[in-house]
């Protein structure tokens, strides 16, 4: 708990080296802070928690700009944020979260649905009832002499009937900060909730307590559309808004309610021609949706442009037999290293200004820096934990899953329809993942059902993006085993049911840019050059693309993939495109695994596509 009258903060050799998350109370001037909401739902459920958690003050967030300088300014004041040199990166910040809590947590992530079952055997589970009478203890009294913030928001365009509001109560100002980027923020959410006590709206309470790891749980109640998040102050953990409602509340709404939340980029590709497809893909953590979404062609694809509707969620409904989405958010929540001109461009321009940066390396002249920007490295900075930093450093200078926060309209390659409320229409489905070995570059399913086994059978190696081991190989189905807020095998039967209702289905591939040669090196170039293997898929979109049958699903040759310019030979292209019979049967055996694993809850459709599949592979 925070001492009154303890130091701000700390000096070494001039530089902030300690921030803080957790600070004391601010005190806004009359005008800002005051915009209470007049839903009577919603002043209930604030009083209560208010009661709970004792905070010395109450500031009502109404998204406005005056709001957003003052809260700007006292995080300064209070060192939460460190201003970054005005003139190499405008309006921009950097946040140094806590170095015990620098990713989301899986095993302190919980599904609270009245029966185990509910929740399924890729969740964790406990008990509602025990787990808001654990929870209430821990925030009883948390946010003494803290201001308590509540945050409401909207999560979809604003003319969009998937769009949902949602309340987050937090005593973290980086919190409030980030979800200002993250969401549309404020008074937007206010009118749209109105009056009616009996309005759909979600709950959200978020404390850091002392941001201690003992006593850190993320817990979501589906049934009372409600998310309790303790002692983080960590992205996906506390920016409720994302992985919380809108993956895990958002894909339990979803099969309730007849559409589809998932943990997909959403992108436009247009020809010179002009014709426009969309498309979505789903890649697990730190797998590379955001450089896809903003993917530049190379040279060769001379009049192709690739627009972003969204990076890392798409809400899909289902209109005239085809699937159309939006991208509930309004900003990107991005990985920052790696991030350079070179691979991500449109990434780089759109984090120059008005961005938050949060654990990266801070150079001696107030800019950014982190491992793979352009350029050389400098001599000295401050690294993400705040201590100094050489190129000799043993240490990374920007923590693997330091992020940016910036708003999607920052992005040069915004497409014109992210605004649009009934979303676009999307053409093809892609799965994707980290694989070493065994999985090609692309290949297409034979039609949905197929398409739906290769989401639930798509595994990844695991990233700095979750705690925990990095570079093991995990069963992730349609990247959404971190997210799913219920049982996974009711998830597969929604996929399986929403097929049947599209007489347009989107056609479903899969592809993998981490293939790695004998070298250990990468086989695929990737990043823009992404840009061959989308062009086959979209081939594939128009009934003209070439392919052959394998018993993996429809593979390119090197003959139909479009390599014009591109400087890579015969056998490395055989190499991605190959399918080794002997890493496949490791692979059909770790289905079997995957599913005997799941206890039965595996719909009948994919058990006999799992059948098929190793029946082709004898044939
Ligand atoms: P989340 O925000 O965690 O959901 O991640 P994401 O799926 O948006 O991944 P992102 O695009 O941020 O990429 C993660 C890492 O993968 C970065 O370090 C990228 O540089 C790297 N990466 C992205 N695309 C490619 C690619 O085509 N090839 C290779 N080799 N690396 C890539
Ligand atoms: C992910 O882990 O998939 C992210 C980052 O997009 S976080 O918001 O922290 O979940
Ligand atoms: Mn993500």
């Amino acid at each position: 708990m925070i001492q009154r009258g303890e130091p701000l903060h700390s000096c070494l050799n001039g530089h902030l080296r300690f921030m803080k998350n957790v600070a004391p109370a601010i005190f806004p001037p009359n005008g800002i802070g005051d915009t209470k909401p007049t839903n009577q739902a919603v002043l209930d459920w604030v009083h209560e928690i208010g009661k709970l958690t004792k905070p010395e003050n109450i500031f009502w967030c109404d998204g406005s700009e005056r709001e957003n300088e003052f809260l700007i300014a006292e995080s300064l004041k209070q060192n939460v944020l460190i201003k970054l040199d005005e003139k190499k990166v405008p309006r921009s910040y950097l946040h140094r979260s806590n170095p015990n809590d620098v990713a989301r947590v899986e095993k302190v992530t919980f599904i609270c649905t009245p029966t185990k079952e509910e929740a399924g055997p890729t969740n964790n589970w406990s008990e509602p009832a025990e787990t808001y009478s654990k929870l209430y203890g821990l925030l009883n009294g948390a946010m003494r002499g803290r201001t308590m913030f509540v945050v409401p928001y909207i999560m979809g365009p604003p003319d969009s009937p998937l769009t949902k509001v949602g309340f987050e109560i937090t005593d973290s100002k980086y919190v409030v900060l980030s979800m200002r980027i993250m969401t549309r923020m404020g008074k937007i959410a206010l009118d749209r909730l109105g009056n009616d006590p009996k309005a759909e709206w979600n709950r959200g309470v978020h404390s850091l307590l002392d941001v201690d790891p003992q006593r850190r749980f993320i817990c979501h109640f589906p049934q009372d559309n409600t998310i309790i998040s303790v002692g983080s102050g960590y992205g996906g953990n506390v920016l409720l808004s994302k992985k919380c409602l809108a993956l895990r509340i958002g894909s339990y709404l979803a099969r309730k309610q007849g559409w589809m939340a998932e943990h997909m980029l959403i992108l436009g590709v247009e020809s010179p021609q002009g014709k426009k497809h969309y498309v979505a893909a789903a890649f697990p953590s730190a797998c590379g949706k955001t450089n896809f979404a903003m993917l530049i062609p190379p040279a060769h694809f001379k009049g192709w442009k690739v627009t972003t509707v969204g990076d890392d969620i798409a809400w899909m409904e289902i209109r005239d037999g085809r699937l159309f989405a939006v991208n509930p958010e309004n900003g990107y929540f991005g990985v920052v290293p790696g991030t350079s001109y070179k691979s991500n461009p449109n990434a780089m321009k759109s984090i120059e200004h008005d961005t938050l940066y949060t654990n990266v390396a801070l150079t001696d002249d107030g800019d950014v820096w982190w491992e793979g920007k352009d350029g050389p490295p400098p001599t000295h900075a401050i690294d993400w934990r705040g201590n100094d930093w050489t190129p000799d450093s043993k240490e990374k200078a920007a923590h693997p899953n330091s992020r940016f926060a910036t708003p999607m309209r920052n992005n040069p390659a915004l497409d014109p329809n992210v605004e649009k409320g009934e979303g676009v229409p999307i053409s093809a489905i892609i799965f994707g993942g980290r694989r070493s070995d065994t999985v090609p570059l692309v290949y297409e399913a034979f039609d949905w059902t197929h398409g739906v086994y290769l989401g639930a059978t798509m595994a990844s190696e695991t990233t700095a993006a979750a705690a925990g081991t990095v570079g093991k190989v995990r069963r992730d189905p349609m990247a959404m085993l971190p997210f799913c807020g219920y049982n996974i095998g009711d998830y597969f039967r929604h996929w399986i049911d929403i097929g049947k209702r599209l007489t347009s289905p989107p056609l479903i591939f899969n592809v993998n840019w981490f293939r790695k040669g004998a070298n250990g090196k990468f086989l695929w170039p990737g990043f823009g050059e992404n840009m061959r293997v989308l062009k086959w898929i979209l081939d594939r979109c128009e009934q003209n693309g070439g392919a052959v049958k394998s018993p993996v699903g429809w593979l390119p040759t090197a003959h139909d993939l479009d390599l014009g310019g591109l400087d890579i030979d015969h056998t490395r292209v055989a190499d991605l495109l190959g399918i080794d019979h002997e890493e496949w049967q490791k692979e059909l055996a770790a289905h079997k695994t995957f599913f005997d694993s799941l206890g039965g809850v595996v719909p009948k459709e994919l058990q006999e596509q799992r059948e098929q599949l190793v029946a082709r592979f004898k044939e």
